[in-house]
């Protein structure tokens, strides 16, 4: 089998728009020409090819490239083209959108072995062990598959760090450019990942993080090739603004190893993620299910948290995918089946309510002190749950729904409002009054109850749309 080499970190210098047949540096001709000929299969022997009138291979390279990277597709060699060429990225090339190897290599085995043949001084012995553990964590999570370290012999996957020549045709080229490199599953040197230690590898991202070119490098030795989507993990550019605390798989990268190798046992406790091959575990709710409802429904720093059972979608508006996650991955003690959640903006918190408690969380923290009872906040006895709650940031109130009934938590007084509760339908006329869920956004309140979901515009005091249960999900 064909041998891949992996991940190459081009030089980053900067430059801005160059039309085709402009006054672009030479250098950057150069890099273009090299971009297309190693990631875009534009033949080698077409030597200044770019700097030709009659330019349309290149041109239909650009475009080639423009479309697998989600950039507008001019054919013109833009400034955000020429940027993306700059950044450091993997060395397979994208020639097509398959997200395995020509031939889909797999392991034909579930139980892998790994062995860290030798060490990076830039970082200790057990932060090196860890980290590769956490990398293949990643794809442990979501496939049947496992891995155990041995110390010595041959591993399914051996993990070296080295410099320049060291052993197969690709030598290293000291700092920067390639990171490091891997091979698809198989035998002998398949399978193994290769780290160049001329880079300065940290845990962070001061130098070159390792736990992210690992966790791609894996995915190669897993059988995984590049995926055109901007989220997955198995993108060919490197994206040094990763939020690792946050990090996680993209659906994309789950879709791709799970065509390998399937979901997770469903006896394990490992999260259940549906994918677009298999049918969903009956546990797991179906996002774009009619007939889906959820428990509760809350901000988080921009995004919408809609929980469920379990689990629980995110939806960010800065990305088309919705993603859906354990709520104990995030927040490990959590309870699942939430009642209530609601995002206090200026605190930067988010009050989560099952039953006769509730919880504040921050990002990924539960503060301390919590959970509380939900009478601490100056509920009579008589009530023993919430069914929805929303802030109204305009006017710095909480809303608590029970029943047919709403209290007002005033922020600035931290104290229930005198004259609560009152009816739903009073002050929230054309919203059924039993509410399962509500949040806010773009200051409108979206009450789901009932079968339908309600915009209530606050200012006017009207529901200005009737929408359906799923419709922030692009189904
Ligand atoms: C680590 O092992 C690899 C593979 O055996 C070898 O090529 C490389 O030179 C070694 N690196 C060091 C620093 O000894
Ligand atoms: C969603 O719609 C279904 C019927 O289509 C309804 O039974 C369910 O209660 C709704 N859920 C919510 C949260 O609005
Ligand atoms: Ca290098
Ligand atoms: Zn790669
Ligand atoms: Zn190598």
């Amino acid at each position: 089998m064909k041998s891949l080499p992996i991940l190459v970190l081009l030089c980053v210098a900067a430059c801005s728009a160059y039309p085709l047949e402009g006054t672009a540096k030479n250098k950057d001709l150069d890099l273009v020409q090299q971009y297309l000929e190693n990631y875009y299969n534009l033949a080698k022997d077409e030597k200044h090819l770019v700097r030709r009138k009659d330019s349309s291979p290149v041109v239909k390279k650009i475009q080639e490239m423009q479309k697998f990277l989600g950039l507008e597709v001019t054919g013109k060699l833009d400034s955000n083209t020429i940027e993306v060429m700059h950044k450091p990225r993997c060395g397979v090339p994208d020639v097509s959108q398959f997200t395995t190897f020509p031939g889909s290599p797999k392991w034909r085995k579930t139980h892998l072995t790994y062995r860290i043949v030798n060490y990076t001084l830039d970082l200790s012995r057990v932060a090196v062990d860890a980290v590769i553990e956490k990398a293949l964590k990643v794809w442990e999570k979501v496939t049947p598959l496992t891995f155990s370290r041995i110390n010595e012999g041959e591993a399914d996957i051996m993990i070296s760090f080295a410099v320049r020549e060291h052993g197969d045709f690709i030598p290293f080229d000291g700092p920067g450019k390639v990171l490091a490199h891997a091979y698809a599953p198989g035998t002998g040197i398949n399978g193994d990942a290769h780290f160049d230690d001329d880079e300065q590898w940290t845990e962070d991202k001061t130098g070159t993080n390792l736990f992210l070119v690992a966790a791609h490098e894996l995915g190669h030795s897993l059988g995984l090739f590049h995926s055109s989507n901007p989220e997955a993990l198995m993108y060919p550019v490197y994206d040094p603004h990763t939020d690792l605390a946050r990090f996680r798989l993209s659906q994309d990268d789950v879709n791709g190893i799970q065509s390998l190798y399937g979901p997770p046992p469903a006896s394990s406790d490992k999260p259940v993620v549906p994918t677009k091959s298999s049918p969903p575990a009956p546990e797991t709710p179906a996002m774009c299910d009619p007939a889906l409802s959820f428990d509760a429904v809350g901000t988080l720093r921009g995004e919408i948290l809609f929980f469920k059972g379990r689990h629980f979608w995110r939806k960010s508006f800065r990305a088309l995918e919705t993603g859906f996650h354990l709520i104990s991955s995030f927040w490990p003690s959590l309870p699942s089946g939430v009642d209530a959640a609601l995002e206090v903006t200026g605190k930067d918190t988010v009050f989560i309510f099952k039953g006769n408690q509730f919880w504040a969380i921050r990002g990924s923290d539960i503060l301390a002190g919590y959970p509380r009872a939900i009478h601490t906040l100056g509920f009579p006895p008589t009530i023993s749950k919430i069914d929805a709650a929303v802030y109204d940031k305009q006017k710095k109130k909480r809303y608590f729904f029970v029943e047919d009934k709403y209290w007002s938590f005033d922020e600035t007084r931290q104290s229930l409002e005198p004259g609560f509760p009152r009816q739903i339908a009073d002050d929230f006329p054309g919203v059924d009054p039993m509410v399962d869920a509500v949040f806010e956004a773009f200051g409108f309140f979206y009450f789901f109850s009932g079968s339908s979901q309600f915009e209530f515009d606050p200012n006017a005091k009207k529901v200005t749309r009737i929408l359906k249960n799923n419709s922030w999900f692009n189904c």
